[in-house]
C-alpha cells in the first residue's frame, strides 16, 4: 500500500518545569499522529538545564513585588537544546510563549501556525519568564517570537494553552485528521458557528429530529444546515457574522470576473496600488506600475482576472494564471485593494477568491510581493504562504508559495 506523501513531518518542542502536564499529548489522534510520524512532539523538562542541587528556575523580581520570575539562564539553555536536537540543517523553529497579555490564539492563527514546518512552546510559570529570554530569542538566538494568549481569563501557567494550541494546530496537519473533509465545515473556520446535529434515534424522549435530514435530498439539507449556521452565529456571536460577511465600510463587497468595461477603473486602482509598493520598497523598478491601459486590457485575454465592487466602485482585485498548462502551479498575482478599504479582510477574500478557483490538479499556489511590503508580507503569511527561499524572478520581491490542501 503506498503512503500518500503529506509533506514534511511537523515537529513541536514544549519546554514545561511540569512535563506531565503534556502527557494528553500522548492520546487520541495527536498520540496516533506521532506513532504514525506525522508529528514529531518531544517535550522537556526546564529543571534539566539547571546546575544547582535545588534545580532552581525562579527568583524575586528586581522592583519588588509578589510571586517569583524565571530566571533567564535555564532558558537559554533549553533553547539552545531545543535548537540544537536533531537540526542538521540548522532550521530554525517559530517560538511560541503563552501568555495573558498575548495577541488572541485563534482558527486564523492555528491554521497560519499549522503550516509552519517546526514550532516550540514555551511554557512559563509563576508571574512569568524574565524579559530578557524573549530579547535573547529574537536577536541573538534570530526566532520569531509570537506571545500568544487563550483567551481572556488568568491562567496559572501555559501548559493548558499548550495543550489547547497543540490540539488545534496538529489537527489541522494533512493526514492527522482522517477525514479532512470535516475540517471544512468547523465553527471558526468560515467564520461561522456550527449547525445542530443529530444520530439516532430518530424519535428520543419525545423529541424528534428535523424532517429535512430525513428527507435525502442534500440541497435542501445543505441550506438547512447553512441557515442554522447563519442564525446560531447571529445568537449567540454577532461579531463573527460582521467580520466573515464583509459588511465593512465599502458596503457588501461583489466579487466577478472583469469585463473590459472594468479597465479603466482598474488600470486606475493598480497604479494607486503600486505607486504603494513603489514607495514600500523604494524601487520603480516593479511590473505592474508600467502597465499600460492596453497592458491591463490584453492582460484579460492571458489571465483571469477578478474584480471586487461596492455599491458600483471598483475596490479591488486580482489576477491568477497557470504558467504550465497542464503544471500543478496556480499563479495569482496583481492583488490590490483600494487604499481606503486596506485592512478590512477584502484583501484576505479576493486572495481566497483567487485560490477557490483553480482547477483541480493544482497543487501550489505561487505570488511575488515587495520584500519590503510588510502589510502584504503579514497578510500572506496568516493566510498561509511561505517565503521560497530562492531569488525572485522579479527584482526587490520576494515569492512566496502555499499548498493547496
Ligand atoms: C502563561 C505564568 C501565570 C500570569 C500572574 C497568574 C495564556 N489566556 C491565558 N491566561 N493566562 C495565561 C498564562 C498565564 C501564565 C503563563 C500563560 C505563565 N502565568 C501568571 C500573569 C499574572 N500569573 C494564558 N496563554
Amino acid at each position: 500500500m503506498t503512503v500518500p506523501d503529506l509533506g514534511p513531518v511537523m515537529r513541536l518542542d514544549v519546554v514545561s518545569i511540569f512535563p506531565d502536564y503534556l502527557a494528553p499529548l500522548d492520546l487520541s489522534l495527536i498520540g496516533k499522529a506521532r506513532e504514525d510520524a506525522l508529528l514529531d512532539v518531544r517535550v522537556h523538562d526546564l529543571r534539566d538545564f539547571t546546575h544547582d542541587r535545588h534545580r532552581t528556575v525562579d527568583d524575586t523580581p528586581y522592583g519588588g513585588g509578589a510571586g517569583m520570575v524565571m530566571k533567564a539562564q535555564p532558558w537559554s539553555e533549553a533553547l539552545d537544546h531545543v535548537l540544537a536536537q536533531d537540526n542538521s540543517a540548522a532550521a530554525r523553529p517559530r517560538l511560541i510563549v503563552p501568555g495573558p497579555g498575548g495577541q488572541r490564539f485563534t482558527q486564523r492563527l492555528a491554521r497560519e501556525l499549522a503550516q509552519e514546518p517546526w514550532l516550540a512552546f514555551a511554557c512559563g510559570r509563576y508571574e512569568g519568564i524574565d524579559e530578557r529570554v524573549y530579547d535573547h530569542a529574537r536577536e541573538d538566538l534570530g526566532l520569531e517570537v509570537s506571545v500568544v494568549s487563550l483567551g481572556d481569563y488568568v491562567l496559572n501557567g501555559g501548559e493548558v494553552a499548550v495543550l489547547a494550541m497543540v490540539e488545534a494546530i496538529a489537527r489541522l496537519v494533512p493526514g492527522v485528521i482522517g477525514n479532512a473533509e470535516s475540517l471544512v465545515e468547523e465553527s471558526h473556520e468560515d467564520g461561522l458557528l456550527e449547525y445542530p446535529i443529530y444520530t439516532k434515534p430518530r424519535s428520543w424522549n419525545g423529541r424528534e429530529v428535523p424532517e429535512v435530514l430525513l428527507s435525502g435530498n442534500h440541497a435542501a439539507i445543505a441550506a438547512w444546515r447553512h441557515e442554522q449556521r447563519l442564525a446560531r452565529t447571529a445568537a449567540r456571536r454577532p461579531d463573527l457574522l460582521h467580520a466573515s460577511h464583509g459588511a465593512s465600510d465599502g458596503g457588501d463587497v461583489e466579487i466577478s470576473a472583469a469585463t473590459a468595461a472594468d479597465v479603466p477603473e482598474l488600470a486606475v486602482l493598480m497604479r494607486a496600488c503600486w505607486v504603494q509598493e513603489a514607495i514600500a520598497n523604494d524601487t520603480l523598478d516593479i511590473p505592474a506600475l508600467h502597465e499600460s491601459l492596453d497592458d491591463v486590457r490584453a492582460s484579460l485575454d492571458t489571465t483571469q482576472t477578478w474584480v471586487a465592487r461596492s455599491a458600483g466602485r471598483l475596490v479591488g482585485a486580482v489576477r491568477t494564471s497557470r504558467p504550465s498548462p497542464t503544471g500543478e502551479d496556480w499563479f495569482i498575482g496583481r492583488l490590490c485593494v483600494a487604499l481606503d478599504l486596506q485592512g478590512r479582510g477584502l484583501g484576505r477574500r479576493l486572495l481566497e477568491h483567487a485560490e477557490s478557483t483553480a482547477p483541480d490538479g493544482i497543487r501550489t499556489f505561487t505570488l511575488n510581493t515587495g520584500a519590503r511590503s510588510t502589510d502584504n508580507l503579514r497578510m500572506y503569511r496568516k493566510a498561509g504562504y511561505r517565503l521560497v527561499d530562492a531569488p525572485s524572478t522579479v527584482p526587490g520581491a520576494v515569492t512566496l508559495v502555499k499548498r493547496r490542501r
